[in-house]
């Protein structure tokens, strides 16, 4: 499978639509790609071209199944791949040149300044777990009603009608768009069942290939996994699908290392308990096997 990222790299570097995004930083961008990925017998879409960090991603994801909006959670488990926003928040705001690692200090020792600043308004976790209702007074004015959890009602319509075509967890919450520090990238979850197969399907309006991808299908599969654990069926495929995918123009030196190299092996996934909900796991819980990539290359997240 990870031919079809390394091609995907490949095409978009030498062919891609050059241009100045959002960032300032650059990228090369196509519009509209597919990787798909067979999850049969624990296999894991981890990329074995460089190292990447699966821990941080999966704690990543366990703070979204929270409902947590803020990143202090994150820093405190010394993840530190949403710190970015809130700093550079603070530091216009204060017109600081705070260091990353203070600041993050700072939001984990002092919960008033965390809850200043260290929030991302209602970002992925809010709106899977706890997207807004607004109920009638009947005076023409709206009270807030029950949230509701995306997730729960996944696994309730897995059960009860596992043939249904609804079976969606969305992250774009047209309202609260102007509320969130960004909007979400990986947007749209979609699962399928097939005999006892459950299948994953992540939209994504916009992916960093280099950076946040490797993140990105991780995660998607590893939700997958975790629905059908908790819902006794057997996991399908994990289908991912991007709308400007792109390369940022800093990368380069990444980009130009990893097309050098070629995927080797199969890593595995082992959940080693199963928790009475999709609420109570815990990064002890998951265990990686036959993995030995190639070195980690870092490279800069454009903010
Ligand atoms: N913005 C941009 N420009 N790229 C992204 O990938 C991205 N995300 C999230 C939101 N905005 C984004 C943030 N997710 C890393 C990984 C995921 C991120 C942000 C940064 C990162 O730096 N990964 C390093 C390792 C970092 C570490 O473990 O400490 C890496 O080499 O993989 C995509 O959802």
């Amino acid at each position: 499978w990870e031919w079809q990222y390394i091609d995907l790299m490949r095409r978009i570097w030498e062919h891609g639509d050059e241009r100045i995004d959002r960032t300032g930083v650059g990228t090369r961008s196509v519009f509209g790609a597919q990787i798909r990925f067979d999850l049969s017998d624990g296999k894991m879409p981890l990329l074995t071209t460089k190292r990447v960090y699966w821990k941080t991603a999966t704690r990543e994801l366990l703070w979204f199944l929270t409902g947590d909006t803020n990143i202090r959670n994150l820093c405190a488990q010394g993840v530190e791949i949403w710190t970015d926003w809130p700093l550079d928040r603070f530091r216009k705001a204060a017109s600081s040149d705070i260091s990353r690692a203070d600041f993050s200090r700072r939001i984990v020792d002092d919960a008033d300044f965390a809850a200043e600043w260290g929030d991302l308004g209602p970002v992925y976790g809010k709106q899977w777990v706890d997207w807004p209702t607004y109920q009638p007074n009947g005076d023409g004015t709206f009270s807030p009603g029950p949230g509701i959890n995306q997730v729960a009602q996944v696994i309730e319509s897995l059960k009860a009608n596992p043939g249904s075509r609804r079976h969606i967890i969305e992250g774009w919450n047209v309202a609260e768009l102007d509320a969130m520090a960004l909007p979400p990238c990986h947007k749209t979850y979609q699962f399928h069942v097939s005999g006892n197969r459950l299948s994953g399907l992540l939209y994504q309006r916009s992916c960093d290939l280099g950076l946040g991808f490797a993140f990105n299908m991780w995660s998607l599969a590893l939700l997958t996994r975790m629905l059908a654990q908790q819902t006794g069926m057997e996991p399908g495929e994990a289908v991912w699908m991007g709308g400007d995918v792109h390369l940022y123009l800093n990368h380069a030196e990444l980009v130009e290392a990893q097309l050098t190299r070629e995927p080797a092996g199969a890593p595995r996934l082992e959940i080693v308990r199963r928790p009475d909900s999709i609420f109570d796991f815990r990064i002890e819980d998951f265990s990686v096997v036959d993995y030995s990539p190639q070195a980690h290359i870092s490279a800069p997240v454009a903010v």
